[in-house]
């Protein structure tokens, strides 16, 4: 018989359930108008990040209650906890040691008592190395040429990270080098991926912590073919194909030259390991200076999140404003809005990250929750937004909390794009809070009847980042942000953030019925009726 958990019986929450109700109606136009302060007081900053959270539905009350919940969840505890390489991933039996990828050179961490950080620095000058030979031209490919392209095959963790990563530092990349993605195991894909690329100067990482993912393996695989089509011979694998994964064994099996394996660890969860070797097409699109700059980023949000008192924590505040809003005013999604274009697969990114993690429904002991976890996590870059779905932020009858991140400084200061871009900015958060009263659209002369279509309630929450400049270092402070934020909520909610039985299960799923797709006998589907009829269907429209 499952259980149910006791989270909602603690008093915490119980106070937190009272004051919601004594506060759900209570309008952010009142909370300002009654307390000059506001802004100055429901703000943080960090690192070059400056965090202003008072646009939310909450007041000074309502923090000192969520930080009172993370202190009875054991916040502290198991912050140190992850720190210190215990295994908090209980259902995989390991430890969760992405803070140890950024440690710097000389820390000790223990991982089954053995100190990782020295691993983790021979691999990074292993990858140093290699990028610099194929970025100066040194590395050259079978028939003598030099790479100008490069091909990363990965999906989900071993996709995501380097391609958000890659798209984000653009400014500081190699430009006589092109990066292309290949993830989905859709042939059209790579097709279009490796569209007008010349075999003989295009090299292919393949990106796998297991190496035996369905579609990196068959994606890598028809990149061996596209290479021999043109070159004609085995050996030009060693020359064109790396590989970054936890298994040698299966890198050795499918050709790669091991000398040519870049490792990592099992304490490194798919979806937090950008900045492990899984990061090698980003290091060759930046250098190894730059990837560096990016881990100490990484590092110093590592040790912000590890030493920073809860009220002042960049990534408790955003954890804890986040539960209030998922658990108590009922909010189904969280949208994440990056105003920069070089940002634009950050929200994609951030929904792997958030919605793996903390789409969870079983607590630690296995006992069934009876409140909401992971939020739904969805966005797009702005002003692009704007034009699309912010009508429904605005007007629409669901509470969508929206983080805003914009930069002070541009990298492309051209014109006054800049500040037109900020104005965007500063506006939608404004409107969403504070909105247009029926009384301020009719002052405006607007016809009676057109009054309410013009109105907007304001009362929309949103958090504000606004940060320094994209350079590689903030791009690490961000990003480590979010996944301590993903953690806070996790210890919350009491569920395991860093095992996905969901995604392993679709990798089971997947085999079993691509055989019988394969099979050319007429295979006996021991399926439901459903998946067994659209099973026949396409296999015989498929032969039509
Ligand atoms: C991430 C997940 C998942 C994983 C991919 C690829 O946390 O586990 O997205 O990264 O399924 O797995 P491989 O790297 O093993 O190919």
């Amino acid at each position: 018989m499952t259980r149910t958990s006791k989270l909602r019986q603690t008093p915490q929450w119980q106070a937190l359930q009272a004051h919601y109700e004594a506060i759900e109606e209570t309008q952010l136009r009142e909370l300002f108008v009654t307390d000059a302060t506001r802004a100055a007081r429901l703000s943080a900053e960090a690192l070059g990040i400056f965090l202003d959270y008072s646009k939310n539905r909450l007041t000074g009350e309502t923090l000192e209650l969520l930080l009172a919940l993370a202190e009875s969840a054991g916040l502290s505890a198991k912050i140190k906890a992850m720190f210190a390489g215990e295994k908090i991933n209980t259902t995989e039996g390991r430890a969760v040691l992405h803070t140890a990828l950024r440690a710097p050179k000389g820390a000790s961490i223990l991982a089954d008592g053995k100190n990782v950080v020295p691993e983790v620095h021979a691999v990074l000058d292993k990858m140093a190395e290699f990028c610099e030979r194929v970025r100066s031209g040194a590395w050259l490919g079978h028939t003598g040429k030099a790479i100008r392209n490069v091909v990363n095959i990965g999906i989900g963790g071993s996709d995501l990270g380097p391609y958000m990563a890659t798209e984000a530092l653009r400014f500081y990349s190699a430009r006589h080098l092109t990066f292309r993605f290949v993830s989905n195991v859709d042939a059209t894909d790579f097709a279009e991926a490796t569209h007008g690329l010349a075999p003989e100067e295009t090299l292919f990482i393949v990106c796998s912590k297991t190496f035996t993912t369905l579609e990196t393996l068959g994606n890598a695989r028809t990149a061996r073919d596209f290479l021999l089509a043109k070159l004609h011979d085995p050996e030009a694998v060693k020359k064109h194909f790396v590989a970054v994964s936890t298994n040698a064994e299966e890198v050795a099996k499918f050709g790669i030259d091991t000398a040519n394996m870049f490792g990592f660890w099992d304490w490194v969860g798919g979806r937090y390991s950008y900045d492990s070797a899984i990061g090698l097409s980003l290091m060759l699109a930046i250098g190894a200076d730059a990837f560096g700059e990016m881990l100490s980023g990484f590092h110093a949000m590592d040790e912000h999140f590890r030493t920073t008192p809860p009220a002042q924590n960049l990534p408790i505040l955003l954890g804890l404003i986040g539960v209030w809003y998922n658990d108590f005013f009922g909010a189904q999604t969280y949208a994440v809005l990056p105003y920069d274009q070089y940002l634009a697969r950050f929200s994609a990114y951030l929904q792997q990250l958030d919605m793996e993690s903390n789409g969870k429904r079983v607590t630690l002991e296995g006992d069934a929750v009876d409140y909401e976890t992971g939020p739904i996590l969805w966005g797009q870059p702005g002003t692009n937004g704007q034009h699309a779905f912010y009508q429904l932020i605005h007007q629409g009858t669901k509470l969508i909390p929206c983080d805003f991140i914009g930069f002070s400084q541009t990298l492309n200061p051209i014109g006054t794009h800049h500040d037109l871009l900020m104005a965007n900015f500063f506006a939608q958060t404004e409107a969403l809070a504070f909105g247009k009263t029926e009384a301020e659209v009719a002052k405006e002369g607007v016809k009676p009847e057109l009054v309410p279509h013009k109105t907007f309630p304001g009362n929309r929450p949103t958090n504000t980042l606004l940060c320094e400049r994209l350079t590689p270092s903030m791009l690490g402070k961000l990003v480590a942000l979010y996944e301590h934020k993903v953690f806070v909520q996790g210890v919350i909610w009491n569920i395991n953030s860093f095992d996905q039985w969901g995604v392993e299960l679709g990798k089971v799923l997947a085999k079993r019925i691509a055989s019988e797709l394969e099979s050319s006998a007429e295979p006996e589907l021991t399926h439901d009726a459903s998946t067994n009829n659209l099973i026949r269907r396409y296999r015989g429209a498929r032969k039509g």
